[in-house]
């Protein structure tokens, strides 16, 4: 009996390790070492923020969308998390500001659109924001791995400065402009806006030192102000490739570059990070800033 039992135990364990390869791989290839296949349990959506840390913005501190004090990291990406299970909006802040997220299972590739970035974006109030990619190579369920841009129409425009980053300075006092400069030397702020958002600093009240720099691709920004008076701004849309970019909200994990700009072929992704990807602003309306509202996995049905 105890014999009949071990060989029905090797048995069904051989089962489970055929179907759990089965479930492991697309067309008899093995996806890798971590990938993490999606079940019947498993979340379309993103559910995890690894970390948010806006530029100074608006919405930063802004009692309406912060309704309690966020004093650490850890707390915002919390708030963050909150934030997107409802698919209320997430303020990235000026340029730089970037938010990275992740799934309860890897996202396959599907050569098509994987995976959609949400944010707010109306026609002509576009704020565009880069996507990159992530696996998780060492399997330690934290974006500490290698980093992939996802290619969109600017990619190859002359004037995308693929190396800028922007230092932003924490006021003196409340009620203030936050002040910036920049690695091509230039200065410039953040407006407060007192009609608008009346808390006290639009600079992160959970960073706790005086300046910080945030650094990534920078996008030429074409707002104008189309009334010639200051009234009405326009933030025309981008063709193709960025979130809280109006008329596209799906990208193609192809579409991921290695960091001399040659395509990079994933079979998968474990984690998104989402950046601000214009340094500009539109007179009243305030700093261009990506809004991002929820993260989801396109393929997640579609799986053996
Ligand atoms: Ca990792
Ligand atoms: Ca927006």
């Amino acid at each position: 009996m105890q014999r009949l039992c071990n060989i029905v135990f090797l048995f069904a364990a051989a089962l489970a390790a055929v179907s759990c390869n089965f479930s492991r791989t697309i067309e008899g290839e093995p996806l890798g070492e971590y990938y993490r296949p999606a079940n019947q349990y498993s979340s379309a959506f993103a559910d995890r923020v690894f970390e948010y840390t806006p530029a100074p913005g608006q919405f930063i501190n802004d009692p309406v969308t912060m309704p309690y004090r966020i004093e650490t990291p850890a707390a915002a990406s919390q708030w963050a998390k909150e934030r997107l299970a409802e698919k209320k909006f997430v303020s990235l802040g000026g340029f730089g500001g970037y938010i990275i997220v992740g799934f309860d299972h890897s996202v396959v590739n599907i050569g098509g659109y994987s995976f959609a970035v949400y944010g707010n974006a109306v026609s002509g109030g576009s704020e565009p924001g880069i996507v990159w990619v992530a696996v998780d190579d060492n399997g330690n369920g934290l974006p500490d791995d290698q980093w992939y841009e996802l290619r969109g129409c600017e990619y190859f425009n002359q004037f995308t400065n693929h190396d800028y980053s922007v230092t932003y300075y924490k006021p003196d006092g409340p009620g203030q402009d936050v002040r910036w400069s920049d690695s091509e030397g230039q200065e410039g702020t953040i407006d407060y806006l007192a009609s608008f958002h009346t808390q006290d600093y639009y600079y992160p009240g959970w960073i706790a030192e005086n300046s910080y720099t945030l650094s990534g691709p920078r996008l030429k920004a074409n707002n104008y102000d189309h009334s010639g008076n200051g009234s009405y701004w326009v933030n025309p849309d981008y063709d193709w490739g960025y979130a809280d970019n109006f008329g596209g909200s799906s990208f193609r994990i192809d579409d991921a570059l290695d960091s001399e700009g040659k395509q990079v072929i994933l079979k998968y992704i474990d984690f998104i990070k989402v950046q601000t990807a214009v340094n500009s602003k539109s007179g009243w309306l305030g700093e261009l800033s990506t809004e991002v509202t929820g993260f989801e996995d396109l393929t997640i049905n579609l799986k053996p």
